[in-house]
């Protein structure tokens, strides 16, 4: 009844009377305003007027399955939805999952991770109720070698959906962040579970500073949020849904060409990198050089003393020479 009684008061939009409400549910209209207590104590807000009856004004920022569910417009990315208050990491979860059968899709989601992790065991900060914690499960009929442009695929759909909601003003650092103002707005963790010449599954891992308005010590000089962007704080589970209607876009047209062909255009117009001197971390020799964008591969061109190296992602980073971006 509590899902139903929301469901009306959003869709109306407007003032719905508690009459209608418990004639048209069946039950009392003690029992219906019980259930406008329960929601305002989950943080909804409600106007009640005498005569006129409820009318919701704002809702909770939840990461719920429920609340992610109702907004979304996909054929599969989410449709099976796995949401926790706290996990160890959501990847962790996610390959949990896949190893006992869940399907190409599968969300998992999380409010708060005790063991969020970046690249190379490096920890992310995952604290409660302002960013968004979750890994998106694939079972890609792709060759292990193309899994990495998933990444790709994803900082673009991340990013586009950023700007779609928000407009806020942030670009592609290759290959697995979106930052803002030379800070990281969002990384990407990708991980694959792979025969030599097949996927078992890919977890996408995807972790956004959402509505932080101030971050541990240790990454206060690299991390933001989109409220400190833009000043707009939005419901987390709107840009889920965003993010994975354009997702599901963008990994179909991956999987058609096999590479980022199709994308490769609109993915080196959102890179912050393009045209930029970056300081290269090989393993082999750290060098300084003019990155000039992505190939269909997703390896990233740079230019160094006239000729040009092609860069794979794994292999080496990027930096700027003065600092992060
Ligand atoms: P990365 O290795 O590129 O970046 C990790 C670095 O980013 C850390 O060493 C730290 O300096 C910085 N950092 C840590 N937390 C934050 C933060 N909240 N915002 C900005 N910078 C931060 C990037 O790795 C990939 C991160 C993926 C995280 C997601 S969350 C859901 C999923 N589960 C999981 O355990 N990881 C992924």
């Amino acid at each position: 009844m509590k899902d139903k009684i929301r469901t009306i008061l959003k869709e109306r939009n407007g003032f719905v009377s508690g009459q209608e409400l418990s004639e048209g549910l069946g039950v009392s209209r003690t029992a219906v305003w019980k259930v406008i207590r329960q929601l305002e104590e989950e943080g909804y807000v409600f106007e009640a007027v005498r005569n006129k009856g409820y009318r919701l004004v704002t809702e909770p920022d939840l990461l719920t399955k429920a609340a992610i569910s109702e907004r979304l417009s996909t054929e599969w990315a989410g449709q099976e939805v796995c949401s926790f208050d706290e996990i160890d990491s959501t990847n962790n979860e996610a390959k949990r999952q896949a190893e006992i059968g869940a399907p190409h899709g599968l969300l998992v989601i999380s409010e708060v991770q005790t063991a969020g992790r970046g690249r190379m065991g490096r920890p992310w900060s995952s604290p409660a109720g302002s960013g968004i914690w979750m890994s998106l499960l694939l079972r890609p009929s792709l060759a292990p070698i193309q899994a990495s442009g998933l990444t790709l695929v994803m900082a673009l759909a991340i990013r586009e959906a950023i700007v779609t909601l928000t407009g806020a003003e942030c670009r592609i650092k290759w290959p697995n962040d979106i930052v803002a103002d030379g800070k990281k707005v969002c990384g990407i963790l990708t991980e694959m579970s792979a025969e030599p010449d097949r996927i078992n599954h890919v977890v996408i891992g995807v972790g956004i500073n959402v509505t932080d308005d101030s971050f541990p010590e240790e990454i206060r000089d690299r991390a933001i949020s989109i409220w400190q962007v833009c000043g707009q704080k939005i419901q987390r589970a709107e840009l889920v849904a965003e993010i994975l209607k354009t997702f599901e876009r963008f990994y179909e047209q991956y999987l058609q060409s096999g590479d980022m062909s199709t994308l490769l255009d609109a993915y080196n117009a959102a890179l912050i990198n393009c045209g930029q001197t970056v300081r290269v971390l090989d393993p082999k020799g750290e060098y300084e050089a003019v990155a000039r964008g992505i190939i269909p591969s997703g390896a990233l061109i740079v230019e160094k003393d006239g000729q040009t190296r092609e860069i794979i992602s794994g292999e080496v980073s990027v930096r700027g020479v003065y600092g992060y971006v």
